[in-house]
């Protein structure tokens, strides 16, 4: 992928998740936006795609971030929103085990009030924990806290999983965490 590309992507990845109305673009209820809108909207805010190129940045990206729909015609992030869409995910049973990579000056706050969800709309979990060692990793020296998820959905507290594979819960209270 060119250096243009990952701007690309990244730009895509902005509008389809924190700041639609930067180009003017609505989404639907389910965070969808139809391919050929952005694509002319993008455009007329200096960014330039091609349906080739959207379907490239859609296949190649390292977290498979984005998803078209089957018809191809629309595309929406698969995770990691701050704007209020609601993606429509089925709640199933996780693992017994899910990794949370954060950093290592947070965990005094981690500790009081559990995993918040922040600006974005769930508190992401990883299913290994070398992923959570990379999210981590984003934020300072990563910190990677053991959720027990099983115990969680025993509790009745929904999961789901994204369609590229993140886990997603609305809250972890400290008593669900065990730390290394
Ligand atoms: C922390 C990336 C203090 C939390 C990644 C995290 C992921 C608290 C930060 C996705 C806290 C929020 C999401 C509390 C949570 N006190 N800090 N009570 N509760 N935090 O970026 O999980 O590249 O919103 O630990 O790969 O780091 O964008 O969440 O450190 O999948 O596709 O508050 O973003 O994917 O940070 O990352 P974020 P995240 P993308």
């Amino acid at each position: 992928m060119t250096d243009q590309h990952k701007k690309l992507s990244k730009f895509l990845s902005l509008v389809l998740r924190h700041e639609p109305q930067a180009i003017g673009l609505t989404l639907d209820a389910q965070g969808w936006a139809e391919v050929d809108e952005f694509i002319a909207k993008a455009g007329a805010h200096g960014k330039l795609y091609s349906r080739t190129l959207i379907e490239r940045i859609v296949r190649d990206n390292d977290k498979q971030r984005f998803k078209l729909s089957d018809d191809g015609l629309r595309i929406r992030a698969n995770q990691g929103h701050s704007i209020d869409i609601d993606l429509a995910l089925q709640p199933i049973e996780p693992p017994a085990t899910l990794y949370h990579g954060t950093a290592t000056r947070f965990a005094g706050s981690i500790r009081k009030t559990g995993l918040e969800k922040r600006s974005r709309q769930h508190v992401h979990l990883s299913l290994d924990r070398d992923t959570a060692v990379k999210v981590g990793s984003r934020h300072g020296t990563p910190l990677v806290l053991h959720v027990r998820a099983g115990a969680m959905h025993a509790q009745g507290i929904a999961f789901y999983r994204a369609d590229n594979g993140v886990w997603l819960t609305d809250a972890v209270a400290p008593q669900f965490i065990d730390w290394p």
